[in-house]
């Protein structure tokens, strides 16, 4: 694959080639951990990979090795800067924008795939569950939860949505025990969709977006959002809503309705009716 970076930044990586956007997290010594700069550089690649009209599929993972030969994926929030009320930026301001990018993989309308090529940890755990395949390094990969060890917890998509994939029983273990699974532990449970040889990840990811690349755009945006629906409530249904919304303007019913309304008469919905 030829990447082409299409941005520069300094705690992530953002390159793209046919038709894939791939971000990575670059802080491989600190075990790929997020600060507030780290996190803003997130959303703006995915906002970017998100109005990217040749953009169809995002693939999200971790660059390495670190120093020590140790890959990681992400090791979550970056414990140095955490402070009482977040994580401290370079503004002295404090956040826990990570959620942000969260709700920004799970709204937007194209598929994300989370590589995951060492240690995915705390926060860092909660992306990829968050993310709508996994494909785990058989070798290297592990998943553990460490929230309940640093008090600093994630009580909404990184716990319920894993719920969701595992069942009740094996979310609460991961969480509570804060043991280290393997990718094919991860795989058995629920949470990984495939476990590849370490050499391949990225291969095996490229070759899964490109298969969704040849599927309709407009089903996988659909199907996507309809997965989510039950999950999200009320922001759920406005998301798919949004859609259907989009899908009714592309009717001649809805030109009528327009036109209707700048030409200044009666809109003739008749033969509309089925
Ligand atoms: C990842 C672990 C298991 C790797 O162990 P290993 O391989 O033995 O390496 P270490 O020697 O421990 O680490 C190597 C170097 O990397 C530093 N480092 C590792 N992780 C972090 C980190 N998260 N922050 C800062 N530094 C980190 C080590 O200190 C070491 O540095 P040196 O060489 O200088 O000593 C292991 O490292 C580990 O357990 N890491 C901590 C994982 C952790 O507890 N993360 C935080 C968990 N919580 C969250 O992430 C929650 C945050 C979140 O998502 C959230 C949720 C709700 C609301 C908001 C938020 C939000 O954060 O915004």
């Amino acid at each position: 694959m030829n990447w082409i970076t299409a941005r520069t930044y300094e705690d992530i990586t953002y390159k793209k080639a046919e038709g894939i956007a791939r971000i990575a997290f670059n802080r491989p010594d600190v075990r790929n951990a997020f600060r507030p700069k780290t996190v803003f550089e997130l959303e703006d690649a995915f906002l970017d990979a998100q109005e990217d009209r040749n953009v169809g599929v995002v693939l999200l993972t971790g660059e390495g090795p670190a120093k020590d030969g140790v890959w990681s994926f992400c090791s979550g929030g970056d414990q140095r800067v955490r402070q009482a009320k977040g994580y401290q930026g370079e503004d002295g301001r404090q956040r826990l924008n990570i959620l942000d990018v969260q709700r920004i993989i799970r709204f937007m309308g194209k598929v994300v795939i989370c590589l995951v090529p060492g240690w995915a940890v705390g926060g860092g755990h909660s992306l990829h569950v968050v993310c709508d395949m996994t494909l785990a390094s058989r070798e290297h990969a592990i998943f553990k939860q460490t929230d309940a060890n640093v008090a600093s917890f994630d009580a909404g998509f990184g716990s319920a949505y894993l719920a969701r994939q595992v069942g009740q029983k094996r979310a609460r273990e991961i969480f509570f025990l804060g043991r280290n699974y393997s990718a094919q532990e991860a795989y058995e449970m629920g949470m990984v969709n495939q476990v590849v040889p370490h050499d391949e990840l990225e291969a095996e990811g490229i070759k899964m977006a490109k298969e969704i690349l040849e599927k309709s755009p407009t089903a996988i945006r659909m199907l996507k959002f309809a997965f989510n629906l039950i999950d999200d409530g009320l922001v759920g249904q406005q998301v798919f809503a949004g859609e259907t919304t989009r899908l009714a303007y592309m009717t001649e019913e809805a030109s009528e309705g327009k036109n209707a309304f700048l030409e200044k008469r009666k809109p003739d919905f008749d033969k509309y009716r089925i």
